[in-house]
């Protein structure tokens, strides 16, 4: 037995695993504050496959993910979600005739499909809103679609209390497009309302529309202007993350990306024919075609881009880590539950380990003492019965000594009798009876 772990041990290390006699890759539990060790591992272990069971697990599961467009009506919301996916995603309910424009959008519509590209399953969500600013009032038409946000984060937690998770439906808006008219000038009232409301709840990506109708020039002076309004008034739109060890491409392909918002972007899912033959989707002028996927046209392949390529994980997290959580809060505390900050103590694992760490602690002083106890208990019983065999033996001692005591005195009698020639029994005073006497003893 001990041959074989013995010589296991040694396959271990040899492989380059800890073991007890590789003990500098093992990892001090206790010292959770230790920087980072990095140790080149002797052989092939396999963590760095973590990345690809992550994928595969998650490519099993599939993506969910979920966008809005949200702003004034007739800005092309409708015609850019079909744009986006480059299918007709959206199709309205009944075959329009050809010359049929798109009808206007009444009410909140969510379409969903499932897309499969390279073996990767994305089940894909756009919340189409009806435009606004066509009432005579528009104050409140931003309630809706916040109501709409809520009640996707109000079912979501009801899916996280249920005991059943396996299956958590994710309807949360990951993203919301919001629409920009291309005025030219600056962020309107209505706009600023509306971001306003609906920046807490969703990562918001401003987008200025319909940009055919503006030249480079004006749009780029538009973006200026759009973006300053928006940190006037505080508005949170979604940051691109950038981080430190990212390679040259990808922190190029995230600055290019943060230097397009707000996208100024096209719509439609025309195919058209460019002046030199090719078939693009984009938009036919008497001057010359539009194109949708040209990125010297408009930013919509760059908004593409981020929402699916580039950041869709981002997008996600924000909307679950920060959003999700501060109206949880919100929420909670607004049905008069406080949070109770002892249960996150429990949870706390290093307050937790303390907390065990006393009471094994405690457990282990009380025990010590009892053991004590039972060794001074069992000390003075030894003590008790020495004590007594040592009483009984001096007893046996005194009286063994006054035994020959006696016998000494007795001895000494005797011998001055007969030093002295007296009979040393009365009975022997005759002269054989002394003889007799004396030889006897
Ligand atoms: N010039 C131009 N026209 C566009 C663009 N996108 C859409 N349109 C046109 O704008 C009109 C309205 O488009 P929709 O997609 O229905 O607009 P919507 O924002 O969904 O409108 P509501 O549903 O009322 O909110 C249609 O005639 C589109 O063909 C664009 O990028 N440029
Ligand atoms: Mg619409």
């Amino acid at each position: 037995m001990s041959d074989y772990s013995s010589r296991n041990g040694d396959a271990l290390s040899q492989n380059g695993y800890a073991s007890p006699s590789n003990p500098s890759l093992i990892a001090s539990p206790n010292n959770a504050a230790s920087p980072v060790i990095r140790k080149k591992l002797m052989g092939f272990v396999g963590f760095s496959n973590l990345p690809n069971q992550v994928h595969r697990k998650s490519v099993r599961k599939g993506f969910q993910f979920t966008a809005m467009v949200v702003g004034e009506s007739g800005l092309g919301k409708s015609t850019l979600i079909n744009t986006l996916f480059n299918t007709g995603l959206y199709q309205p309910k009944e075959p329009l005739p050809p010359s049929a424009e798109r009808p206007k959008t009444v009410a909140i519509e969510s379409i969903s499909a499932d897309i499969e590209e390279n073996g990767v399953r994305l089940l894909l969500t756009v919340v189409d809103t009806p435009g606004f600013g066509d009432f005579v009032n528009n104050d409140e038409s931003w309630r809706p679609i916040v109501e709409d946000i809520e009640s996707r984060f109000d079912q979501y937690m009801e899916y996280e209390n249920k005991v059943n998770r396996q299956k958590l439906i994710d309807n949360r808006v990951h993203a919301c497009l919001y629409f920009i008219q291309p005025t030219g000038h600056s962020l309107r009232p209505i706009d600023i309302e509306f971001m306003s409301r609906l920046h807490t709840r969703v990562n918001l990506i401003p987008v200025i529309a319909k940009a055919d109708t503006m030249t480079d020039e004006e749009i780029a002076d538009f973006k200026t202007r759009v973006l300053a309004d928006i940190a006037c008034h505080k508005i949170h739109i979604f940051q691109a993350p950038t981080y430190e060890n990212e390679d040259e491409e990808s922190l190029a392909e995230a600055e290019e990306i943060a230097s397009k918002i707000p996208f100024a972007v096209v719509g439609s899912d025309k195919i058209v024919t460019t002046p030199d033959g090719r078939k693009v989707r984009g938009r036919a002028y008497p001057w010359g075609v539009v194109e949708v996927d040209n990125e010297e046209h408009c930013d919509f392949v760059k908004l593409r881009q981020m929402l699916i390529r580039t950041y869709m994980e981002e997008l996600r997290e924000y909307t679950n880590d920060v959003l999700y959580e501060n109206w949880r809060t919100e929420k909670l505390l607004g049905m008069g539950v406080v949070q109770d900050p002892t249960v996150f103590k429990e949870v706390n694992p290093a307050v937790r380990n303390h907390e065990e760490r006393v009471m094994h602690e405690a457990k282990l002083a009380k025990m010590e003492a009892e053991m004590k106890m039972v060794f001074q208990q069992k000390v003075a019983e030894k003590e008790s019965k020495l004590k007594q065999s040592e009483e009984e033996l001096y007893a046996r001692h005194k009286e063994m000594k006054e035994a020959l005591d006696k016998q000494r005195g007795d001895l000494e009698e005797k011998r001055r009798r007969i030093e002295s020639g007296r009979p040393l029994t009365p009975e022997g005073k005759s002269s054989t009876g002394r003889k007799k006497g004396f030889l006897r003893t």
